[in-house]
């Protein structure tokens, strides 16, 4: 058998294409837009299986888009500042840039030799000044709506990174980057005020249901939190003899005749204001205990409870009871109001709680399982509302919704709390005590407070590393370039600081998007008329680690910039795709199991299209790919079977395959037609299978069909050509060549199908009476026998046949025969 050289066909392609430029999107182009979009990579190290697999999925949607006949948006970039660099930096003695930009390089040629069908004219790295610039003046917009601000507040501390982490980075209660346990520092910090959007954020999503994995759907909805309840308030005895109001949230204002003690979290600062003198040193000691606890630890059910008495009592607003108050660390200070009513026999930790420290439980919803305050198990469910203030109160009723309302709108009316809605959502921690970030555009003079960099002096540019030290130490490695770090105030002149602290690299990749319609644009952080033009993205194609960090943020960058009547959609993605992850022998690659599967050697031993194609065929897009269930080898066998097809053709090009044989003209016409149908529904590891059926039929064809002269065949192998050009690209241009056509195929259009070659062929079925032929049906060759037997006896001549006479047997035959046996 002939063979193509795999080596020779790719560098012959490789070179071809820069002249040919099939993917630069046309601003101006008068056909219909889609804007396909792959998440961008950080640049550390050369590209891995993961990537490869991300991609070939991508490039098969934008491939199709464009032989579809769109003009077809398809950037690419670099997510490029970052902890990666910065810690490369610090172990060679270099400047980030030198990291990243080389990796950059790296990866770039690697994207170009995997043959990916990216627009590189509009590349962008976030690290440029020319990107980041803009993203210092989204900054200050940001914080001319009141969206930007600082505030001092206990945060996540990676005590190894020697950073703050958002809420979003910390995963059981460790570092996301590094896995080191994260613990709680006290600092000025900016934040985004995402929380302003949280009720935006969950109803947008009501649209993306079918278009977004349900799965990352709830796991943003989940995030957001959102949940409904009161604000109840509680009047606070203090040990001077002084009285305060304070308001706690909960979802079960229902069971507040159940309230038999209140907990406030003990690093809020109520705690420190209310304790009694007494307790104020256990308290101390207290908040030096739970210091190193994460949220989770804390919130968890199974956590043993530890606490203080804070020598305080509040009044139970509806018994009149006084309850004590205790500080305990299951209560966090930064949700609802930091403080709660305990409710033990409904609440399984208030009840785990109230056993250690024997506080009273007392259940007010009978739920017909065993009294709580026996058991240790609160009862969350649904009951009948008992020790509730009798009639007047709850009791007797049986409806939790009726039972909130009502004691809602009593609260209400005595002016003691009010129907509440709460979040999860905390608002976005941006700042970051790194050195490889965007800088924050602010500085802070002693006179003016804190005052935005004007924006005709954006961008403010990283320093030179002169003076400033990248290891770790807590602050900015920024507070240490003095030069930089050193300038006037912008208002009044007098020596000031700038903002030492740089940005979450979440901010730079949450408008990147954006970015790529006009990626060279000066005059603002992106044209509104080309963002009119490409936006939203159409396809967004990455993994499901971004569900709730990148997503979420993208979102509410856009929402923002709606608002700031610069985009004109409120959701920036309208499908998504989470890609599975490429496993080997079972279980995720790593260095520690062995199991890497190395990229580069695949590439060079199968060749990209088949490592393309095999990845591609692997099963469908969102499910895991182990790499020891594949065979590369098989790919590359198929793709030499396709190639060898174009060589056997002998019809000219431009034949009419009308005269061809109708046979295969079927075959083809029906592959077409299901592979954009399979294409749409991004089953494409289906599509793959159906062009190997297809070239099966074709190599019959010529072998011992209609021979290779007949148009057919031709027709046939340029519809395999076009359909491998979405996997396979090298191949699929060299056969394009071969088959005579100028190249490139990835602009050839997708091939026209006769819906009259659709059109099931029809067999002949006999239908007798008797023994005696009584009619013929032209039926579907796969006809069941149900099916044949009514259509048989349903027919005109076969009823008049019978004449009123009774049925005693049917003999069915699929397709061809119907035998009807009258009685005697
Ligand atoms: C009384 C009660 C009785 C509660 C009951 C629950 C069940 P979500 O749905 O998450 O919003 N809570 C309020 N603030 C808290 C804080 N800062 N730290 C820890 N827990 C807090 O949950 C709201 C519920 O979580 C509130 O309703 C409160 O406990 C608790 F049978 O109040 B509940
Ligand atoms: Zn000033």
């Amino acid at each position: 058998h002939a063979t193509y050289d795999v080596e020779g066909v790719q560098e012959k392609w490789q070179k071809a294409w820069v002249d040919l430029d099939p993917f630069t999107a046309d601003d101006d182009s008068p056909r219909e837009k889609r804007y396909a979009l792959t998440m961008f990579p950080y640049p550390s190290g050369d590209l891995h299986m993961g990537h490869a697999e991300v991609t070939a999925l991508h490039d098969v949607i934008a491939r199709y888009w464009w032989q579809q006949g769109y003009e077809v948006l398809n950037p690419m970039g670099w997510d490029s500042f970052g902890l990666p660099a910065e810690n490369a930096a610090i172990r060679n003695d270099e400047h980030p840039a030198t990291y990243t930009y080389a990796n950059i390089e790296t990866q770039f040629d690697s994207f170009q030799k995997y043959g990916l069908s990216f627009d590189w004219t509009r590349r962008l790295h976030t690290s440029d000044p020319e990107y980041y610039r803009w993203t210092q003046w989204l900054f200050l917009k940001f914080r001319e709506r009141g969206l930007a601000y600082r505030k001092n507040s206990p945060v996540n501390w990676c005590p190894k990174d020697q950073t703050v982490l958002a809420n979003e980075q910390v995963v059981d209660g460790a570092c996301d980057r590094c896995g080191t346990v994260v613990t709680k520092r006290e600092l000025t910090q900016w934040y985004f005020k995402v929380t302003d959007y949280a009720q935006r954020l969950l109803d947008d999503m009501e649209p993306l249901h079918g278009s977004w994995p349900e799965r990352v759907l709830t796991l943003q909805r989940n995030w957001i939190g959102r949940s409904e309840g009161a604000h109840v308030d509680f009047d606070l005895h203090l040990a001077d003899g002084t009285t305060r109001t304070v308001g706690v949230y909960t979802t079960r204002p229902d069971t507040l005749y159940g309230a038999t003690f209140m907990v406030v979290a003990p690093d809020a600062p109520l705690a420190a204001e209310i304790v009694a003198p007494d307790r104020r040193e256990q308290h101390a000691a207290y908040l030096e205990e739970i210091r190193r606890a994460s949220d989770i630890d804390r919130l968890a059910t199974d956590r043993a409870k530890t606490g203080v008495d804070l020598g305080v009592t509040a009044t139970n607003p509806v018994t009149g009871e006084r309850v004590p108050v205790w500080a305990a660390d299951y209560v966090l200070a930064d949700y609802g109001t930091g403080a709660i009513m305990a409710v033990p026999a409904h609440d399984q930790r208030d009840l785990d709680f109230a056993r250690k420290f024997d506080l009273p439980v007392r259940r007010v919803v009978d739920t017909g399982e065993e009294n709580p305050e026996e058991t240790g198990v609160a009862t969350a469910g649904d009951g009948t509302y008992v020790n509730s203030g009798g009639a007047d109160g709850l009791d007797g009723l049986s409806d939790k919704a009726a039972g909130i309302a009502r004691i809602t709108a009593r609260l209400e009316a005595e002016g003691r709390g009010q129907g509440a809605v709460n979040f999860r959502l905390r608002d976005w921690l941006l700042s970051r005590q790194r050195f490889w970030g965007c800088p924050i555009p602010i500085i802070h003079c002693e006179r003016c407070g804190e005052v935005a960099v004007p924006e005709d002096q954006l961008p403010v540019v990283l320093p030179e590393l002169k003076g400033a030290d990248l290891k770790p130490k807590g602050v900015s490695p920024l507070a240490a370039a003095e030069e930089w770090v050193n300038v006037d105030c912008p208002q009044c002149g007098v020596p000031a600081k700038r903002d030492s602290d740089t940005m979450d690299t979440f901010v730079d990749s949450s408008w990147y998007f954006l970015r790529y319609c006009s990626p060279d644009y000066t005059d603002g952080p992106f044209d509104v008329e080309a963002v009119r033009r490409w936006g939203p993205v159409d396809q967004y194609v990455g993994g499901v680690e971004h569900a709730v960090l990148h997503l979420l943020y993208s979102r509410f960058f856009t929402k923002v910039l709606h608002d700031m009547g610069m985009v004109d959609f409120v959701e920036p993605f309208s499908a998504l795709l989470n890609q599975g992850v490429v496993i080997n022998r079972g279980k995720k690659m790593s260095k520690s199991l062995g199991n890497g599967v190395s990229l580069g050697e695949q590439l060079a031993e199968f060749g990209v299209d088949a490592v393309r194609l095999t990845l591609v065929f692997a099963g469908p897009p969102e499910d895991n790919i182990d790499w020891a269930d594949l065979s590369p080898a098989g790919s590359l066998k198929f793709l030499q079977r396709a190639w060898r097809l174009s060589g056997d053709v002998t019809s000219p090009a431009g034949v009419d395959p009308a005269e061809g044989d109708v046979a295969l003209r079927r075959i083809t016409h029906r592959t077409v037609h299901e592979a954009a149908e399979l294409l749409e529904g991004q089953r494409f590891n289906v599509v793959v299978a159906r062009v190997m059926e297809l070239v099966n039929a074709t190599r019959k064809a010529i072998d011992a069909g209609c021979g290779p002269a007949d148009p057919a065949v031709r027709e046939a192998a340029e519809a395999v050509t076009i359909l491998l050009s979405l996997v396979a690209p090298y191949v699929a241009e060299e056969m394009w060549e071969r088959l005579g056509h100028a190249p490139s195929v990835a602009r050839a259009g997708w091939p026209s199908v006769d819906e009259r070659l659709l059109v099931q062929e029809s067999v002949t079925a006999v239908v007798q009476v008797q023994g005696k032929v009584k009619a013929r049906l032209e039926v579907s060759p796969d006809v069941s026998e149900a099916d044949l037997e009514a259509a048989a006896m349903a027919d005109e001549a076969v009823q008049r046949a019978l004449a009123g006479r009774s049925v005693r047997k049917v003999i069915v035959r699929a397709p061809k025969l119907v035998n009807v046996v009258v009685g005697a």
